[in-house]
């Protein structure tokens, strides 16, 4: 009996599988009791729309096999027994006072510790119920995710923290509010994210990429072409994005760009801090026009901290205060044209590879004829042709991340250049400085392409076994949002 509308995260009945089992034996012997409920959130791979969610723009991700479940027990004590079934992920007790007052701080390197993430969807969960806590909880996670990855294994912990809290606490969110809620609890561990990873996490549906729009959050289903395969590699490289300032530094630039764009161009905004899509809404201007503005008005490569208290007419210590955060507010320069470009550009990638995927859908269901794909150029004459626009507009936006957003990696411009040498296209996903490429790979050329890699990258270029580089490469199809499991 089905016990959650459409909009609802599913509560299904406990499966019985070997990862259920292991897992309820582990937390049976940590606390001497069954797990109550289960939940399971997925990761995910950004298909294309990278680093433009903060900016307001849609995106285009889709869920992934790969997950976080966790085990879960209600207990009387306001405490937290946190466990992980990867032992390199060490347990830790704590007592959950007022979620004001809890401690998520990283450790001495600065990296956060891991159940740090658990701590913000929990604080999150907390502050949505406004109480204080009488209840607390055991729990163990199970994940398989690859860690700092740009597969948005962060985002998959916290939102089950977050769900695992509020089904705790009887709290009845749908899965629209708790995607929101969640992308706020995230920010605690010190990112400014802009709420792609935790929208496909609740949002995801089988079988079709998601077109995710913020303000308002909503999520449209995307038929991917069906003679295609997404194929994610590794790079090999990690990067924890709350360990550096690297990411918040994107994000402060793309604010500095909207609010020096909306100054200089006489734009009358009522906004504090603006963001790039609300700009190109108030002046109701193509991205294109967008992009020349940009070149018009932040044409330099570099902008000082004094530069741009100038053109804002405002003081150093209202910058901080205003449009920068504690790990950003030491830069002294700031590169706005590179960042801005990258934003309006990526956003009409967007934009295109949706439409391209509509159009042939539609198109394949009727006769051939001819069907505009956008700012691209595309004129559909059959299918081949459509994996190979969809492609390039995939390495159009590794190229603009590795120029313009510089958040590549050497190993990453590898992989895509290596794939490139197979005539196959494929673009850094996630915020990147290391993690895996998506490619969009032909079905038939799967086996080959992934062969190709192992050889070309993992044993030739890193050294490793081939049988060891099994579990870096992956062929993947969407998968389905959170759920939660329990005996119904
Ligand atoms: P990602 O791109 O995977 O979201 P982040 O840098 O945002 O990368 O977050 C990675 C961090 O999340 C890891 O360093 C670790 O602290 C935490 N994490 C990820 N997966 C797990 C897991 N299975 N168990 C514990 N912590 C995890
Ligand atoms: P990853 O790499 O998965 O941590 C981050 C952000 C996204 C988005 C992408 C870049 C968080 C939680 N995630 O993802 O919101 O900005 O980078 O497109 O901040
Ligand atoms: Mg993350």
């Amino acid at each position: 009996m089905s016990v959650y509308g459409d909009d609802d995260v599913p509560i299904l009945n406990i499966p019985c599988n070997e990862r259920i089992i292991k897992l309820s034996e582990l937390f049976y012997n940590a606390f001497g009791c069954k797990p109550s409920y289960f939940v399971r959130v997925p990761g995910r791979v950004n298909i294309i729309g990278e680093h433009i969610d903060y900016c307001g723009y849609p995106v285009l991700p889709m869920a992934l096999e790969q997950d976080i479940l966790m085990a879960v027990n209600v207990i009387e004590e306001s405490k937290l027994y946190l466990r992980n079934a990867d032992t390199k992920y060490k347990g830790v007790d704590m007592s959950i006072n007022a979620y004001e007052e809890f401690n998520i701080t990283p450790d001495s390197s600065g990296k956060p510790y891991w159940y740090n993430y658990i701590l913000c969807g929990i604080k999150g969960a907390m502050e949505h119920l406004n109480n204080s806590s009488s209840k607390g909880l055991q729990l163990y996670v199970d994940g398989n995710i690859p860690p700092a990855s740009g597969l948005s294994s962060s985002s998959a912990l916290v939102s089950a923290a977050c769900l695992s809290y509020l089904h705790a606490h009887e709290g009845t969110l749908n899965k629209i509010e708790i995607a929101s809620l969640c992308a706020k609890s995230e920010r605690y561990i010190g990112t400014q994210g802009g709420g792609m990873d935790q929208a496909i996490a609740f949002l995801a549906k089988k079988y079709s990429a998601q077109y995710i729009t913020f303000q308002p959050l909503n999520a449209t289903p995307v038929a991917l072409p069906e003679d295609a395969t997404f194929v994610v590699a590794h790079s090999l490289a990690e990067a924890n994005k709350a360990a550096t300032n690297d990411f918040n530094r994107r994000v402060i630039e793309c604010r500095l760009a909207a609010k020096i764009l909306v100054t200089l161009s006489g734009a009358i905004s009522e906004e504090k801090v603006i963001t790039l899509s609300q700009l190109q809404k108030i002046l109701n201007n193509s991205l294109n026009e967008m992009r020349e503005l940009v070149l018009k008005y932040i044409p330099k490569d570099i902008y000082t901290k004094a530069e741009i208290c100038k053109i804002l007419k405002i003081n150093e210590t209202d910058l901080d205060e205003l449009f920068l955060t504690n790990n950003t507010k030491h830069l002294t320069e700031f590169k706005l044209k590179q960042r801005a470009l990258h934003v309006y550009e990526e956003a009409q990638r967007v934009e295109d590879f949706r439409k391209i995927c509509t159009y042939s859908k539609l198109e394949s269901a009727t006769t051939n004829g001819v069907i505009n794909g956008g700012t691209t150029g595309f004129v559909y004459n059959g299918s081949g042709e459509i994996l190979t626009a969809l492609g390039n507009l995939m390495s159009k936006s590794h190229d603009s991340l590795r120029t313009l957003y510089e958040c590549s990696h050497a190993n990453l411009d590898n992989l895509v250049n290596i794939s490139r040498t197979m005539n196959i296209h494929s673009r850094l996903t996630g915020a990147g400085w290391g993690g895996c490429i998506v490619a969009l790979c032909p079905k038939e050329m799967v086996e080959k392409y992934i062969e190709t890699l192992k050889e070309e990258f993992y044993v030739k270029y890193c050294n490793l076994d081939k049988i060891n580089s099994d579990s870096y490469i992956f062929a993947t199809t969407p998968n389905h949002g959170a759920l939660i499991y329990k005996n119904l």
